[in-house]
């Protein structure tokens, strides 16, 4: 059984262009929790992320790592994507299996072409966004101008959640935070920002905080924000360097306490049934459900062969699942079910509603295939993607 539930479960994709740092940003977040000793480097060859003998030797991702941090009583789920625009498609498959996109920006290079693809896809896929500004340990940045930049091309609802300190050897927190000094200016000026922005989504919270004129309490904030995030009202931007540690306690915080676990997140869109008579479909992340479970990712591994990874979306899948997939006559066994540290298989016996694992050796799984256990037909909207399942009761 995992020790989690689907409530402390959090996905978070990591995109955006290449060289903004995100297999290093995982590092740092695994060392940070202390998932590893010490963090490993893109140009050593010792990533957990990027574990091909190929993207050791070109030192860049070439295809999509999972990783789980446990902290703080969640499960966070992060996926490492490849940035080169040639690999932007295996990146863009991912979005479908988490809530969150979180698109890492090099601070030195700024908006880049992939920075606005992930935004938009993600937009579109109404995901949950988050903007992770990476390397402020460079010298000389112009971090006022990069937020302005991103305010102009991604809208007035990019606002920092942290700020630089110290030159960037910190960041300083001004969402729970409400004084202090940054790098980039008065901490309560950001914090009424950023307060402002998500309480206008709770009419009620906004008379309370106006004629209260005090601080709101974080529990005050939490659902606000979800909703917030959820339609696309706010964008947290927040600092941080992988290389030197800097904002990666804070960013950890936020991910733990404050990106959508998979019941705050927006539904994944399915369609049900076929041509005209097709109707709209939400799966429920409700363990007594049936299962269904969604293949993004299929790789060959060399010990176990061909691998699956997916996101259950409901029910719960155990070792002893009869699975269909797609129109196969016959179910199959999961019979080995896996959680992913980057090219470790790592047994676990349950895959509960949102969580993300793996199954080896079942060569009827395919890419973008949904695993079921009832009789219907299901399409998953996004991505013009079809699924058909026929499936028993
Ligand atoms: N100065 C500085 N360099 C960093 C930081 N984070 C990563 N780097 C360096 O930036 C380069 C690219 O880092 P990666 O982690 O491979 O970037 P990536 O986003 O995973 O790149 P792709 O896998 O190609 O998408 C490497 O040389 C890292 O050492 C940082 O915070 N500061
Ligand atoms: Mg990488």
């Amino acid at each position: 059984m995992p020790h989690y539930t689907t409530e402390n479960i959090c996905n978070i994709a990591l995109v955006g262009q290449n060289g903004s740092g995100k297999t290093t940003l995982v590092e740092a977040l695994l060392h940070q929790a202390g998932t590893i000793s010490s963090p490993g480097k893109v140009e050593s060859g010792n990533t957990v992320c990027d574990s091909d003998p190929l993207e050791k030797e070109y030192q860049h991702s070439l295809s999509a790592a999972i990783v789980s941090i446990d902290q703080a009583g969640k499960h966070i789920n992060l996926i490492d994507t490849p940035g080169y625009p040639d690999l932007m498609g295996l990146s863009l498959s991912t979005l479908v299996a988490v809530e969150t996109a979180a698109v890492v920006i090099n601070a030195a290079a700024g908006i880049e072409l992939v920075t606005r693809r992930m935004l938009e896809r993600a937009a579109q896929q109404k995901l949950c966004r988050m903007i992770i500004i990476n390397k402020i340990d460079i010298p000389e940045l112009n971090l006022l101008q990069l937020i302005a930049d991103i305010k102009t091309s991604f809208g007035d609802e990019c606002l920092p959640i942290n700020l630089p300190a110290d030159n960037g050897n910190r960041v300083v927190d001004c969402f729970f935070n409400p004084q202090g000094e940054s790098d980039l200016g008065s901490v309560a000026a950001a914090h009424t920002q950023i307060i402002d922005q998500v309480v206008e989504v709770d009419e009620k919270l906004m008379e309370l905080y106006l004629e209260q004129g005090e601080e709101l309490a974080p529990e005050q904030l939490h659902e606000p924000f979800e909703i917030a995030l959820r339609e696309g009202h706010l964008i947290p931007i927040c600092f941080v360097s992988a290389r030197t540690g800097a904002g990666i306690r804070e960013l950890l915080e936020i991910f733990t306490r404050l990106m959508p676990s998979p019941l705050e997140g927006n539904p994944r869109p399915f369609l049900k049934g076929e041509g005209t008579n097709a109707t709209s479909f939400t799966a429920e992340p409700d363990p007594n459900q049936h299962v269904i479970a969604h293949v993004f990712r299929i790789t060959a591994d060399p010990f176990v062969g061909k691998l699956g990874v997916f996101r259950v979306h409901q029910g719960v899948v155990t070792k002893e699942s009869q699975l269909y997939v797609g129109d196969a006559r016959k179910p199959f066994k999961v019979g080995h079910l896996f959680k992913l540290q980057g090219k470790q298989q790592l047994e676990t016996d349950q895959g509960i509603p949102g969580d993300i694992c793996a199954i080896a050796k079942v060569d009827a799984i395919y890419f973008d295939a949904v695993c079921m256990i009832l009789m219907m037909k299901i399409r998953f909207i996004l991505n013009r993607w079809i699924f058909q399942h026929r499936c028993t009761a």
